[in-house]
């Protein structure tokens, strides 16, 4: 027989300092909150095949535009490009313009994409992710990188591009409720970090702030909402954010036993992290639409987001097909069981 010993106990002398430390940080990591899965979770038979090439190749064609910094040629490039396709599957897509103010007070245009299917429908789901890209590298380790824009494959183009693979397949099967895709602009124009001004909350996620005010239709509602964003990463852990628990816990609880269900449950651990601003918020607290973000957190790094996060190292060469795969097969099982 053996008994069960605490693991720190077997690699450490209890004289130690630094062994005692490790223990505390042990402890520590062992005692992180987390939830369980449960395995009654149902799941949709009749849900299509998504496909993970595709949604990566819709990654790196916005890339290929270059970063999509609001104002700049590669943002209008892009958004034809989006407004198209979208179209081309189906989708009856509408471009939503308005004005907000960024952080130093200068006034640019919002242009929020939206794709709706089977509009007629009073049931709906809402999908989203932002599709503006960054214009500083703000968090890069190397100073002269900072004053330019990121390509934002993993900020902006991976959560756009697995809504992209999803639209394609909504159009070619249609699912039992009305989906609605909102693309975001301006979500990534908040105050940049290396210079010296004071961070605001409100200076992110304009473009949802804004949509939040003027939905596209007065009163809109949808069941609930999920939020894409930073979904590319090979590394990927998209944990249960605060916020995301707050306002739908059924949804988080949803979204995270069909994933552990399919067998994606290495990218969707049950442990709990903190709340932090991204559009899921506003969508929450302005209009009261249940909405959760699947959204890459690290709890190791200082900024709690992936290493690339708002750096140059943010482009194609960490992008993986195989988590984008995950994301869009568990979102796609999460809207096709729903009735
Ligand atoms: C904060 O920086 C607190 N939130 C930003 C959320 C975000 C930025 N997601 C993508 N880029
Ligand atoms: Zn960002």
């Amino acid at each position: 027989m053996f008994s069960i010993r605490h693991p720190s106990s077997v690699i450490c002398r209890p004289s130690s300092v630094i062994c005692l430390l490790s223990s505390v940080l042990l402890l520590l990591a062992s005692c992180k909150p987390r939830t369980s899965p449960q395995a009654d979770q149902p799941l949709a038979t009749e849900s299509p095949a998504f496909s993970a090439d595709s949604a990566y190749a819709f990654v790196a064609k916005q890339v290929s535009f270059g970063p999509r910094v609001p104002g700049s040629q590669a943002h209008g490039s892009c958004m034809e490009w989006m407004v198209a396709t979208l179209r081309n599957f189906g989708a009856e897509v509408m471009v939503q313009k308005g004005l907000a103010k960024i952080y130093d007070g200068t006034v640019l245009p919002v242009q929020n994409i939206i794709a709706r299917f089977q509009p007629e429908k009073v049931n709906r789901i809402l999908l989203m992710a932002h599709w503006d890209s960054r214009p500083f590298a703000d968090q890069d380790s190397d100073p002269v990188k900072k004053d330019f824009p990121i390509a934002g494959a993993n900020d902006g183009a991976s959560g756009v591009g697995v809504l992209m693979e999803i639209a394609r397949q909504l159009g070619q099967k249609p699912a039992t409720l009305g989906i609605d895709i909102i693309l975001y602009d301006l979500e990534d124009y908040g105050v940049p970090a290396h210079k010296d001004i004071e961070w605001k909350a409100d200076s992110w996620c304009l473009g949802s702030q804004y949509w939040a005010h003027n939905p596209h239709i007065p009163g809109y509602f949808a069941r609930y909402g999920i939020l894409l964003d930073m979904v590319g990463a090979p590394d990927a852990r998209f944990t249960q954010e605060e916020v995301s628990r707050y306002y739908a816990k059924s949804v988080v609880d949803k979204v995270w036993n069909t994933a552990y269900q399919l067998g994606f449950g290495r990218y969707f651990p049950f442990d709990q992290t903190p709340q932090l601003i991204d559009d899921h918020r506003y969508v929450n607290e302005i209009i009261g639409i249940p909405s959760i973000d699947i959204i890459h957190q690290d709890p190791t790094t200082e900024s709690s987001f992936p290493t690339t996060w708002h750096t140059q190292e943010d482009n194609m060469q960490h992008i993986s097909r195989e988590t984008l795969g995950a994301v869009g097969k568990v979102v796609l099982a999460v809207v096709y069981v729903e009735k």
